[in-house]
């Protein structure tokens, strides 16, 4: 199987319900390393970057104006499979559909403000790391 990085965030509803650590843990049971971590308020203008493919959607506004409402905690996660794997702990888009025992099952109420992030694809993976994360801010293990 293949090595791979995804990016994930903690948006903002999800760092106000205190639970970063119960959120890490679930990456890391699942066998996920974080080799890149930080903590950000994110500016309108990065936040309309990094959704720039959902520019047309009727939610668009709504999603920048929330992914700015708070800090948020981005990290590059590495593992096999990693894009898919951490899609699956995320559970659905929309909490209500989301299947028992995933994060978003777990610590989101609505679509809108759904406790985290993750790339859908590696291409898209790799846009997003590469966003938030300059190459020396990345630290792969080496033990
Ligand atoms: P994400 O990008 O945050 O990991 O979520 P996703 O792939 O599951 O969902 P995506 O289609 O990429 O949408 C990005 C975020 O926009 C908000 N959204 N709201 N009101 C709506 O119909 C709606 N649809 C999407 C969600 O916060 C979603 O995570
Ligand atoms: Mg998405």
């Amino acid at each position: 199987m293949a090595i791979e990085r995804t990016l994930s965030i903690i948006k903002p509803d999800a760092v106000a319900k205190n639970v970063i650590g119960e959120i890490y843990s679930r990456f890391e049971k699942a066998g996920l390393k974080i080799i890149g971590a930080k903590m950000l308020h994110l500016s309108r203008t990065q936040a309309e970057g990094f959704y720039a493919e959902h520019k047309e959607r009727p939610f668009f506004g709504d999603l920048v104006a929330f992914m700015t409402s708070g800090p948020v905690v981005v990290s590059v996660l590495e593992g096999e499979n990693a894009v898919l794997a951490h899609r699956e702990l995320m559970g659905a888009t929309n909490p209500k559909e989301a299947a028992a025992g995933t994060i978003r099952a777990d610590f989101a109420s609505t679509i809108d403000e759904n406790a985290v992030h993750g790339s859908d694809s590696p291409v898209s993976a790799e846009r997003e790391v590469s966003y938030f994360f300059p190459g020396e801010e990345i630290c792969p293990r080496t033990r």
